[in-house]
Formats: C-alpha cells, sequence, structure tokens
C-alpha cells in the first residue's frame, strides 16, 4: 500500500470515529486546515520534478476531496443523529385527550367582559383598569359632583379609615378610571375600563359589589353622532340583532352635559322577553357629552377637546343576555348556578 493510500485509511477510519460534531471538526482541521496533513505534503510539490508533481498533485486533489466528501457524510450523519435526539427528547403525545369533563366553567360576567373588550377593541377602543380603593377628588370632586351635594349620598360610599389625613372609599363607579386616564394621557383618548364597583345597598336589583363597563372618547371634534353611531353599533353586536331598534332619552349626571340614556326595542308578551322585537323598550345604559368643569378638573382645555363618555352595569346587560332572572345569585357561588349558566373554556370563541 502506497503512504498516500496508507494516509487515506488513517483519515477515513478518523473521520468515520468521530462522535460528535466538534470531534469532526477537529479531524477537519487535522487533514485539511492550514497545517493539516493533506495540505502539509502540498507543500511539498514544489520540490518535485514536473512530471512527478503532476502525478502527486492529481492524487493529492484526489484525496482531498475524496476526505471532504467523507467529512460531509458524516456531518450529515451526525447532524440527523442530533436532531433524532433533541425529537426523541422534545416528544409530546399530541394525542392526550383533553380531561373528560372540565369541572369548572366561565362565569357569564367574565365571559360578558370578554365579548364587550371584543367589540369595543374591533372599534379602536383600548382597555383601561385602576384601583378599586379611591380618594374623594378622583370619584366625586373631578366628576363635577359639588362638595355636599345630594348626588354623592346617592351613591352608598363605603368610606375606609382615612389614611394621611385623606378620606379613603371604595370606587362607587369605575368613572374614577377615566379621571385617572385624562391626567395621564394627551388626547386623543379612546378606553373602556370593565371593573368591580361597589355601594352600600342590597335588594332584589342591589348588590353591594357589582361590575360597570365605562367608557370614554376624547378628540377635538368628537360629537353626539359619533356617541350614537358608537352606542348603536356597540348594541346591535352585542345583542346579536343587525336592526335592533334604539332610541335616547335626555337625562341627569354631574359629569355629562348635554346626558342621556339609551333603550333598545324588545317584546314582553306572554312574561317572556325578547330583545329586538315589538313595541316595547328597555334601559341599557347612560351616555352623554363629558361635561366641560370634567376635562377641565383632569388637566384637558376644554377649549380644545370634547368628547363622550358612556357607562352600563354588567350583571343587568348579561342577565338580559343570557336569560339569567337574579341578580344575586351571581355572587353566591352555587357550583350549580355556575354549571348552569356558565361557559365552556371554548364556548363562542
Ligand atoms: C368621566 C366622564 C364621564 C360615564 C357615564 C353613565 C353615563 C351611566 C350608569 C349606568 C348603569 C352606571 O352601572 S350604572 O348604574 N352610568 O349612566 N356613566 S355617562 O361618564 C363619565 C365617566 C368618566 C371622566
Amino acid at each position: 500500500m502506497s503512504n498516500l493510500e496508507l494516509l487515506k485509511k488513517e483519515l477515513v477510519e478518523t473521520v468515520r470515529a468521530a462522535n460528535d460534531i466538534p470531534a469532526l471538526e477537529e479531524v477537519r482541521v487535522t487533514a485539511l486546515g492550514k497545517k493539516g496533513k493533506v495540505t502539509s505534503l502540498m507543500q511539498t510539490l514544489g520540490c518535485l520534478s514536473p512530471e512527478q508533481r503532476k502525478e502527486m498533485g492529481q492524487a493529492l486533489n484526489k484525496l482531498k476531496d475524496e476526505i471532504t466528501a467523507e467529512i460531509e457524510a458524516k456531518s450529515l450523519l451526525l447532524k440527523k443523529a442530533a436532531l433524532d435526539e433533541r425529537l426523541e427528547k422534545e416528544k409530546i403525545d399530541v394525542t392526550l385527550s383533553p380531561r373528560p369533563s372540565p369541572k369548572g366553567t366561565i362565569h357569564p360576567i367574565s365571559k360578558t367582559v370578554e365579548e364587550l373588550v371584543a367589540i369595543f377593541a374591533d372599534m379602536g377602543f383600548s382597555v383601561a383598569e385602576g384601583p378599586d380603593i379611591e380618594d374623594d377628588f378622583h370619584n366625586f370632586t373631578a366628576l363635577n359632583f359639588p362638595e355636599g351635594h345630594p348626588a354623592r349620598q346617592m351613591h352608598d360610599t363605603f368610606y375606609l379609615p382615612e389614611a394621611a389625613g385623606k378620606t379613603r372609599l371604595l370606587r362607587t363607579h369605575t368613572s374614577t378610571v377615566q379621571v385617572h386616564v385624562m391626567q395621564m394621557q394627551k388626547p386623543p383618548i379612546r378606553v373602556i375600563i370593565p371593573g368591580r364597583t361597589y355601594r352600600s345597598d342590597y335588594d332584589m336589583t342591589h348588590t353591594p359589589m357589582f361590575h360597570q363597563l365605562e367608557g370614554l372618547v376624547i378628540d377635538k371634534t368628537t360629537h353626539m353622532g359619533h356617541l350614537k353611531g358608537c352606542l348603536i353599533e356597540f348594541c346591535r353586536r352585542f345583542f346579536e340583532v343587525d336592526e335592533l331598534p334604539t332610541r335616547f332619552r335626555p337625562s341627569f349626571f354631574p359629569f355629562t352635559e348635554p346626558s342621556a340614556e339609551m333603550d333598545i326595542g324588545c317584546s314582553r308578551a306572554g312574561g317572556e322577553l325578547k330583545i329586538g322585537e315589538g313595541k316595547d323598550w328597555l334601559e341599557i345604559l347612560g351616555c352623554g357629552m363629558v361635561h366641560p368643569n370634567v376635562l377641565k378638573n383632569c388637566g384637558i382645555d376644554p377649549d380644545e377637546y370634547q368628547g363622550f363618555a358612556f357607562g352600563m352595569g354588567l350583571e343587568r346587560i348579561a342577565m338580559l343576555k343570557y336569560g339569567i332572572p337574579d341578580l344575586r345569585t351571581f355572587f353566591e357561588s352555587d357550583v350549580r348556578w355556575l354549571k348552569h349558566y356558565g361557559f365552556g373554556p371554548m364556548e363562542g370563541a
């Protein structure tokens, strides 16, 4: 066997013996690197006669090609083996069936919030949140409730012990969050706020904690037409009735001027409520153009900006949409009720 054949045998064996990519790279450097065995032989060609140089040159090139091919083949093998090992290690059994009967359900309030967020997100609103414990300024003063005004008493506020000489209370509406948003953010503003609210009241139609969803739009030329278009579109999508009749009645809130309440058409024939049919009306939400005093109190110039706001009770609209007859059952955590009125994780997704 010639010296070259011996070298080839030795190199092929070391290539085949390499059992990972770094070891194979080491073999490549030993054979074909700058100071490698084949390269060193090539550097000696200059000392040979022209005929020998030609013959030896061709043989060395052939050897170099053969070793390169061996290395490439081995590299593919090693990479495939590494991938197979990873796939085996990271294997997930996708055939594993889900638990046969998930016990929990999504509460109708959570489901309602999910639906409202999806509808208003499509209209370009983002979701804001704020603290449940508030001060007098954010809950009343900023919202144009004069000191000592009867509207403050009407809110049946839960007061907490003072902290650092400041009145603290559980927010009676989520409007406190719009105040924070306006204080922190320059218009244009387009936010909705779903959240818990608290009032010291308990009877057939009131619970001490309930949920609201409020919205606020502020820009330079936002007007009552935008308010109507936005809220009519919202009601049609939420109640899934394309031709839903709607009407706006004048109302009063300290924080909006003019103020209105929005009704949707329904029928109560035979004691059964049907939304979108018949000649009766059902109150859904309150709304209005943000009072200039409120804009001023929150650091927004009412000569430059204007906008609308709205608010609704989430339990009320959930009861209407899902036919839930009693408000108080929302907070009883009765698993039979939750099983009946709750939603599966993929339902209506
Ligand atoms: C700011 C300015 C204006 C929010 C609004 C209503 C009308 C409203 C009630 C509906 C049923 C509360 O749950 S409920 O009892 N809300 O009628 N809310 S306008 O107006 C705002 C809010 C914040 C700074």
